[in-house]
């Protein structure tokens, strides 16, 4: 496990937790009544072969115990990764809030962050087409504060009463539980075609970042609307926004695919492996502001989840940074036992009327008491605030603390009046006291209604790899789809969007765009309701394009934990690969050896090198870039063994960096590459600094045309 290097003092959450550590070296086994036991392997029985008693106290509670291993994995959001770290506040916003969170820069406040994907099973893959959650809790000096968030800035619906249609829509299908941890299925489109309210997040997941490299290479995003309130009792709405240190990053569609066979865990990996060498994930924590006085100054509402503020309208102020030192001692205590709830919020946060947020208040306590058995969930140690705790509240499945004294009500004078109340300026908490004067009404705001602008400014915003990365994503999700009124549906839909897309999409599909739909297609704003009548004039665009949103703009400047697939056999040039990987090393990449077969190699300075990975193990989908350092007798090695032939291939049909030296040029004389030996990213004996350069650029998405002709 990996202890945080940086010698600074023990974060006040780790020292909780240490206390709650059970150590197993060195111990002798026990029951759990600290019985020292002689014998866990065979149970009691009448003679050697008899029946099994009853009496056997020692097995009852080894099966038992075994029995009620699981608890109900979550409902969304099953499969996730987690890491202890901690905040630290850049400058203080205490303009804007009084959280002391927001305005102790001396504090390093302590954080769980767990990610995960949404749709499927615990044990499903990490690379699934699919939103990913981004969840931190920090625990504050004023109580636990929980943002608990997601990859992509907004949301698929707008009002919580449709969730459970949504997640229905894209779970597997209830008749045959297929597919797992997937959208490309008849009853998600089904649903999003005729709930045009989802389009906007459902062009997100199309686009790449719903397949992220890594989990340390993706934004977060509070997605609704928040208050922050300073010590005046002043509002500002706020969202909240992580932007990586490493840059947004995504892989292809087909290394996806291929991904998820060769290491369906390869995100939790990566986070596991980065933290424990030392390299750190770090995001930083940005706000947008807006003034109460502007509330309706933009061409959408802020309450509307399906609503991001373009960052060209509203600057993202960068107020601080997490870092993430520690993985976990246990995952089912830590990362399965914890529990976020977007309503645990400290003073100077505070909530809107988002209808979708409102209904997440309820949701995510009312889960854990299924999920975590009972209403004591907070005691479980992941969850216990660093904070003391003291009410009225008492009892339930599980109570593990003993409170004392003779009362458990307020107001009382039995017990002195205790637990007392505080008062504001002792740090009380205080909701924001909005003026609320309306009738009771069960609708959705008319402000509300327009599906269709932002997912356009979306797509119009993202560079030309990325559209076709979109227009490939929905030809795949549709063609999976057996029902051709969905398929046509989906069509007219995205043609709101943009006709291009759709005409693409429709060829892939060999189907036409229906000029008209004949069913009212959103069930949300009426029955009756035709969707293209409430939607604003097509011109209502708020910017032609919004740079933010594009990965193509994101930063490009470390090959830190970027995995470099050096390619060898024995007789490999010690000279060449010593340059390489030193330079790339000194820029934190890390080096892994790949070879015809496991164990050592042999370089030809007659030194053993221990090799990462016998080609038969491993894939190129595995690796970020391909580094072939020469040496006569490794090449004539590697070219008869057609793998690393195949390696090759996929990796420059995936549009990574190759450097090859000396004779590795003979070894690409084998693959597709030879006949792209002037691609930008394909470096034959060049400066080892034009290569590392390639790798942090992450891909030459100029080869793609090429690629997507390329059979692998
Ligand atoms: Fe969640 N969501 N959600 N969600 N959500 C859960 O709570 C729910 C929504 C998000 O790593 C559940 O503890 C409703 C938006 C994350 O443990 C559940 C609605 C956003 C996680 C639940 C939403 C999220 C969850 C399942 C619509 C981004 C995983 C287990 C009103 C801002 C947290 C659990 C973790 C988990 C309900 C919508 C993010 C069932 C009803 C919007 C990251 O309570």
């Amino acid at each position: 496990m990996a202890k945080d290097k940086s010698n600074s003092p023990k974060l006040k959450k780790i020292e909780d937790l240490e206390a709650s550590y059970k150590e197993m070296d060195n111990k002798a086994m026990t029951t759990n009544q600290g019985l020292k036991v002689n014998d866990t392997n065979n149970s009691l029985k009448s003679g050697t072969r008899g029946a099994t008693l009853l009496e056997d106290f020692l097995l009852r509670e080894k099966i038992t115990n075994f029995d009620h291993e699981r608890i109900p994995e979550r409902i969304v959001h099953a499969r996730g990764s987690g890491a202890h770290g901690y905040f630290e506040l850049y400058e203080s916003i205490e303009e804007y809030s009084k959280a002391g969170i927001f305005t102790d820069v001396n504090r390093k406040t302590p954080v769980f962050a767990r990610f995960s994907t949404v749709a499927g099973s615990k044990g499903s893959t990490d690379l699934a087409r699919d939103v990913r959650g981004f969840a931190v809790k920090f625990y504050t000096e004023e109580g636990t504060w929980d943002l608990v968030g997601n990859n992509m800035p907004i949301f698929f619906i707008q009002d919580a009463m449709k969730f459970p249609d949504l997640i229905h829509a894209v779970k597997p299908e209830p008749n045959k539980e297929i597919p797992q941890a997937a959208s490309a299925h008849d009853t998600f489109y089904d649903f999003v075609s005729r709930t045009t309210e989802t389009l906007h997040n459902q062009i997100w997941v199309m686009s790449d970042r719903a397949i992220p490299r890594s989990l340390r290479m993706m934004e977060g995003f509070g997605i609704h609307t928040f208050r922050l309130i300073n010590d005046k009792g002043e509002s500002h709405f706020v969202k909240f926004h992580w932007k990586p240190k490493l840059g947004v990053h995504s892989v292809t569609w087909d290394e996806a695919v291929k991904i998820s066979g060769a290491d369906s865990d390869f995100h939790r990996r990566d986070l596991w492996d980065a933290i424990e060498a030392g390299a750190y994930p770090e995001w930083e924590l940005g706000v947008q502001i807006v003034p109460e006085e502007d509330e309706f100054k933009y061409d959408f509402d802020l309450l509307d989840p399906t609503k991001l503020i373009p960052e060209e309208l509203v600057p993202v102020k960068i107020i601080g940074k997490m870092t993430l030192n520690r993985n976990p001692e246990n995952f089912f205590a830590e990362t399965e036992q914890v529990a976020f709830l977007p309503g645990h919020i400290v003073p100077g946060i505070d909530f809107t009327n988002d209808p979708l947020l409102q209904g997440r208040l309820f949701s995510y306590r009312d889960t854990q008491l299924s999920r975590l058995g009972g209403p004591n969930f907070h005691q479980i140690p992941i969850n216990r605030p660093v904070v003391d705790t003291h009410n009225n509240q008492r009892d339930g499945k599980m109570q593990m603390d003993i409170p004392k004294g003779q009362t458990a009500y307020f107001p009382n004078s039995i017990g002195g009046g205790c637990p007392h109340l505080s008062k504001m300026a002792e740090g009380a908490f205080h909701s924001y006291e909005e003026r609320i004067d309306a009738n009771k009404i069960r609708t959705r705001s008319e402000s509300f209604n327009d599906h269709f602008s932002q997912p356009a400014l979306f797509y119009r915003s993202l560079s030309a790899w990325e559209q076709q990365h979109v227009a490939d994503a929905y030809t795949f999700e549709l063609g999976k789809c057996n029902h051709q009124d969905i398929q046509e549906r989906m069509l007219w839909v995205v043609a709101q969007i943009d006709t291009d897309l759709a005409k693409q999409v429709a060829k892939g599909l060999g189907l036409e765009i229906p000029s008209t739909i004949e069913q009212p297609i959103n069930q949300a704003i009426g029955a009756d309701a035709k969707v293209e009548d409430q939607q604003p004039p097509k011109k209502k665009n708020y910017l032609d394009a919004a740079p933010s949103l594009s990965q193509a703009h994101t930063k490009f400047e470390s090959i830190a934990t970027r995995q470099i697939a050096v390619l060898v056999s024995d007789g490999f040039s010690m000279t060449n690969f010593k340059a390489v990987k030193a330079h790339l090393e000194s820029k934190g990449a890390v080096i892994q050896l790949i070879a015809p077969h496991g164990g050592q190699v042999t370089c030809d300075e007659n030194m053993k090198h221990k090799v990462d990975a016998a080609i038969m193990t491993t894939e190129s989908v595995l690796y970020d870039a391909i580094y072939i350092p020469g040496g006569k007798k490794s090449i004539t090695d590697l070219k008869s063994t057609s793998k690393f032939i195949s390696f090759i291939n996929e990796a420059f049909k995936h549009c990574k960096a190759i450097a090859v030296d000396d004779e590795g040029e003979d070894l690409i004389d084998k693959t597709y590459v030879a006949d792209y030996k002037d691609d930008a990213a394909v470096f034959i004996n060049a400066d080892v600094t034009a290569f590392a350069k390639a790798i942090a650029n992450h891909r030459n998405w100029d080869r793609m045309e090429i690629a997507d002709s390329l059979a692998v």
